[in-house]
C-alpha cells in the first residue's frame, strides 16, 4: 500500500522549484475549527482568496475534533489538505498528505523518531502520501507552544549557519523536505538571511511559517527562498489578509 501511494502533494513542491513559483498555506488548528458555521466561512474565505494548501495541526490540542475537523475541511475545500501533526495521534486518512515532522533542530528523541514508530503502521495502512520533512524551530522572539510542548530549545535568530548545516544535515538523512518554523505567535519572523542560508544549503522544497503577518513579511519570506509560507495566527485574526498573501505570491511569480 505505502509503495502505490503517489506523491502528488511532494509533487506539487518540486513544481513550485522547478517553474518559480510560490504557493501559500494557511494552517488550521482544529481547537479553533469547534464551530461549523464559522469553519464553513473560513473555508469559503480560503478558496476565495487564493491559497494552495490547507495544514491542519498544532503542537498540543486540548479539543477532542481533530477527525471531524479534517474531514469537514476536506468536505468544505477543494484545496489539498495536508497535516501538520504535533504527535502521532494527529494521523487521518482523509487527508490528502501527512507532513512527517522529524525535528531535526532539537535533540528530544520523541520528535526525532518515536513518534513516527507509533504513527508508522497506521501511516502504512491509511495509504496516504507521507512526506518526510526536516522540521526546525527558529527562536521567533518568544517562547511558543512549539517550542514548550516540544521542550526543545529553537536555532538562535542570528545563527543562520546553524539552520543551514542543520538543514544539510536533514537532507543529507533523506528528509525531502525542510519547514523552518518560528512557532504559531511568533512575534518576530524568521529573518530573509536565515531564510536565504538554509536555501543555499539544500535542494530540497522550503516551507516557512511562524510569526507571518503581513503582505511584506510573506513576500520577504519567498524573495529569500520559500516555496510555501504558511500563515495561521495572522489569518485567524484578520481574515481578509489572506488576499494580500495571496497577492504576494502572485505578485512574485508575475502571474
Ligand atoms: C506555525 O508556521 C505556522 O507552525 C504558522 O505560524 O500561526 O504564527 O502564522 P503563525
Amino acid at each position: 500500500m505505502y509503495l502505490r501511494t503517489m506523491r502528488k502533494i511532494f509533487s506539487r513542491f518540486r513544481a513550485l522549484q522547478e517553474r518559480r513559483r510560490k504557493a501559500l498555506a494557511v494552517l488550521l488548528d482544529p481547537d479553533h475549527c469547534t464551530d461549523p458555521d464559522a469553519l464553513r466561512r473560513t473555508l469559503d474565505l480560503v478558496n476565495a482568496a487564493g491559497a494552495d494548501f490547507i495544514f491542519v495541526g498544532g503542537s498540543l490540542l486540548v479539543e477532542s475534533n481533530f477527525h471531524s475537523c479534517v474531514r469537514e475541511v476536506k468536505a468544505l475545500s477543494r484545496l489539498p489538505v495536508v497535516l501538520f501533526p504535533g504527535s502521532a495521534s494527529q494521523v487521518d486518512p482523509h487527508a490528502d498528505a501527512l507532513l512527517f515532522l522529524s525535528l531535526i533542530s532539537g535533540r528530544n528523541a520523541d520528535l526525532l523518531i518515536g513518534q513516527h514508530v507509533a504513527a508508522a503502521p497506521a501511516l502504512r495502512d491509511s495509504g496516504m502520501e507521507v512526506i518526510s520533512t526536516g522540521y526546525l524551530l527558529i527562536d521567533g522572539g518568544k517562547p511558543t507552544a512549539a517550542s514548550y510542548i516540544s521542550q526543545t530549545v529553537p536555532v538562535p535568530a542570528d545563527k543562520p549557519e546553524i539552520a543551514a548545516v542543520t538543514a544539510m544535515a536533514g537532507e543529507m538523512l533523506g528528509l525531502s523536505t525542510i519547514y523552518l518554523d518560528a512557532g504559531s505567535g511568533a512575534s518576530v519572523p524568521i529573518s530573509g538571511e536565515m531564510i536565504a542560508a538554509v536555501r543555499h544549503a539544500v535542494k530540497t522544497p522550503l516551507i516557512v511559517g511562524g510569526g507571518i503577518r503581513t503582505e511584506v513579511q510573506a513576500a520577504a519570506a519567498f524573495v529569500a527562498g520559500a516555496d510555501v509560507v504558511v500563515v495561521g495566527t495572522a489569518f485567524e485574526d484578520e481574515p481578509e489578509l489572506l488576499f494580500a498573501m495571496a497577492g504576494a505570491k502572485d505578485a512574485f511569480t508575475g502571474r
